[in-house]
């Protein structure tokens, strides 16, 4: 199999207006690199500052002492950027198309709207003492209120940590302590594919859980009007401490690197780690990118069908888009209701012109046949763009072919929640496609292959991904952890910023990135720590022992695999491994529902005691010829028993 036999070249079409041609490309490239100071100075004009940095690069990747700094002498605000400075010249342009989950239902909001509703929040949170450098944190649905709610804290100053509304009460809990969170804003219900979500109901539980007494105000929006349980004295009804508000609030004037916002993410170990994300440096990247990557071009309709609880959504949906002047569709529901054409039916509805999603989607309407786009017709898309996880081949031609009518190119975007923004990725006037690949580095993104011992590698070959060199969009920290964010990415090789990914680069310098070469797995796009799955299973009684690994899934990209050794007292029945399924979805969230739970009498360890997690994955993938080497195994009898009664053959 050659990746150069499918090679797409530049339309002439789309380069023809594009923002960067190959020529352009590679003269700011060069730049970024060779004069990243001047480089980033230029772009830092993209947006309004109140006072324009002097300082524009401060960083340091030792990891005696990590030290991010973009553009710290610089002040500026950033729902000013993504709303004020826009009022003059487009105020009654759509800022947010919001279609609800039922086709019936959808919104236009302006920018003057937006920011008028924005400010009235901001006033109702400074009236509950919300003040700058207070964590607020976000649990709601697909709304434009959750947009408004990031946007509203980013005016009087306070950090949001959005958490996704799939997630468990005990995971929303953990999020709130860690962020000592005040305040939750959130609403009664969501509503996907035709189902309520009971995101109230979860937030009461959670503010069950020791340590969430930090939280004092509940601030409730009304989506569905579906019966809650009420809290007098702590929660409040959004619409009723909204309304009445003035819809003038003077904006803070935040310093370039005062957070902007937390969010969590899994690591391969330990609990979630809240990156810290800054104000100056994350907003030029987020724009800069989301310009210059999507090749957005004045008025366009942009689509971006991530969740603003994932950091596609903040930076793609909110920050970007609304940074740039963009009018951003935000998507209540789900790709596959009422029917699979959904998808194709809102891109005709709505004009849409720039398409953003996820690999996953894509094969999931694949294996409908080329038909389930029949009901559109799509001729508004002129580019689109894949995230979240390696994109295969066939899925890649598929969404060129049917639903791009074979005249849109695909940027596929590799980064990370971590990075800010996107870090690989073709340009659409710029760059000739190889389905498979990220293709090309961004400005100022200097990626690098390095073996295991951290030897840089040369050429075409294979390696794990690091980055030598900051970026302004790069998380700055792990809030209230310094130290875990020096562990985590700059421990493993001396100076650089490790990805946790494995990658190719190949004889036209593009890379194709692999998968995590860590303990981390990739489930239709989410990201998901197996020792956090672990944990939560091993906190039920009847299981002893549980180590999970990811597998092959012809939808999700990966699907979840379990071995469970129960205790002596316990039953391997069905009814157990559907309590266990249960169980986790619980503790974590539906995200984390194992596709398969095997029973496993006993795990292959090391004498030293460590799970060889190595042959769980091969087992796991139905792959027992190529086992390796398991002499150094306690014993070597478990495997032939795992093998014997593997799930997935
Ligand atoms: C933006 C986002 C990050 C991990 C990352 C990698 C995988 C994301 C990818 C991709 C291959 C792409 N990933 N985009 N792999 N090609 N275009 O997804 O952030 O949720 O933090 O996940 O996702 O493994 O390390 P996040």
């Amino acid at each position: 199999m050659s990746e150069q036999q499918n090679v797409y070249p530049v339309s002439d079409a789309i380069a023809a207006k594009a923002w960067a041609d190959k020529d352009t490309y590679q003269a700011m490239y060069q730049q970024s690199v060779d004069d990243p100071e001047a480089f980033w100075s230029e772009q830092a004009k993209r947006v309004d500052w109140f006072k324009f940095p002097s300082k524009i690069k401060h960083t340091s990747f030792d990891p005696h002492n990590v030290d991010i700094r973009w553009y710290e002498d610089g002040t500026l605000n950033a729902s000013v950027n993504c709303l004020d400075r826009h009022l003059e010249t487009r105020g009654d342009q759509t800022a947010i198309i919001w279609e609800g989950d039922d086709p019936n239902d959808a919104a236009h909001i302006s920018y003057r709207d937006l920011h008028e509703r924005t400010c009235q929040l901001a006033n109702a949170l400074k009236a509950q003492g919300v003040k700058k450098g207070d964590v607020v944190t976000l649990y709601m649905p697909m709304v434009p209120e959750a947009a408004v709610a990031m946007l509203a804290c980013a005016r009087i100053g306070a950090v949001h940590s959005v958490v996704f509304g799939g997630f468990s009460p005990d995971a929303l809990a953990q999020r709130i302590i860690g962020a000592k969170s005040k305040l939750v804003i959130t609403a009664d219900e969501s509503v996907r594919g035709g189902k309520q979500v009971p995101l109230k109901d979860n937030v009461d539980a959670a503010l069950t859980r020791d340590g969430t007494e930090v939280c004092e105000k509940v601030l409730v929006v009304k989506r569905t009007g579906g019966e809650i349980e009420w809290k007098e004295g702590r929660d409040l009804w959004y619409h009723e401490q909204v309304d009445g508000q003035s819809t003038d609030c003077p904006a803070e004037e935040m310093k370039a690197e005062d957070p902007l916002f937390i969010l969590y993410t899994s690591g391969s170990t330990g609990a979630p780690k809240g990156l810290k994300h800054t104000t100056g440096g994350y907003l030029v990247y987020a724009s800069l990118t989301h310009q210059y990557v999507f090749d957005y071009q004045e008025g366009e309709v942009y689509w971006c069908t991530a969740d603003v609880g994932w950091v596609t959504g903040h930076s793609y949906i909110v920050y970007g888009p609304l940074a740039n002047g963009a009018t951003t569709l935000m998507f209540e529901g789900v790709p596959s209701y009422p029917s699979h054409g959904r998808m194709g039916e809102i891109v005709d509805k709505h004009k849409v012109n720039i398409l953003y999603t996820a690999p996953t989607a894509i094969r999931a309407l694949m294996a409908h046949g080329d038909n389930v786009m029949d009901s559109s017709q799509r001729d508004s898309l002129r580019i689109l763009g894949s995230v979240g996880e390696p994109i295969n081949p066939e899925a890649w031609e598929w969404f060129y072919r049917v639903i791009g009518n074979a005249k849109c190119p695909i940027v596929d975007t590799w980064w990370q929640t971590e990075t800010g923004g996107i870090m690989i990725a073709p340009l659409p006037g710029a760059t000739p496609l190889k389905p498979g690949s990220a293709t090309l580095p961004f400005f100022g993104v200097q990626p690098a292959l390095f073996d295991s011992e951290g030897n840089t590698l040369e050429g075409a070959v294979d390696g794990n991904l690091v980055l030598t060199d900051s970026w302004p969009g790069q998380a700055r920290s792990i809030w209230g952890d310094h130290e875990r964010f020096t562990q985590t990415y700059f421990s493993t090789y001396k100076g650089a910023y490790f990805t946790g990914d494995g990658c190719r680069r190949d004889e036209d310098g593009y890379y194709w990135i692999t998968g995590r070469v860590d303990d981390v797995i990739n489930v239709s796009g989410h990201r998901m720590g197996t020792a956090e799955i672990e944990s939560a299973l091993v906190a039920h009684e009847a299981v002893a022992e549980a180590a999970v690994v990811g597998f092959p899934h012809d939808i999700k990209g990966q699907g979840i695999y379990i071995y469970v050794t129960l205790n002596d007292d316990a039953e391997p029945t069905d009814e157990l491994r559907k309590e266990l399924t249960q169980w986790v979805r619980k503790e974590i969230g539906p995200i984390a529902s194992p596709d398969v739970i095997q029973w496993a009498p006993g795990l292959p360890k090391t004498r030293s005691g460590k799970i060889m997690r190595r042959i769980l994955r091969k087992i796991a993938a139905n792959e027992c010829d190529g086992l390796g080497d398991t002499s150094t195994l306690a014993d070597p009898s478990v495997v032939d028993e795992l093998i014997e009664h593997r799930a997935n053959r």
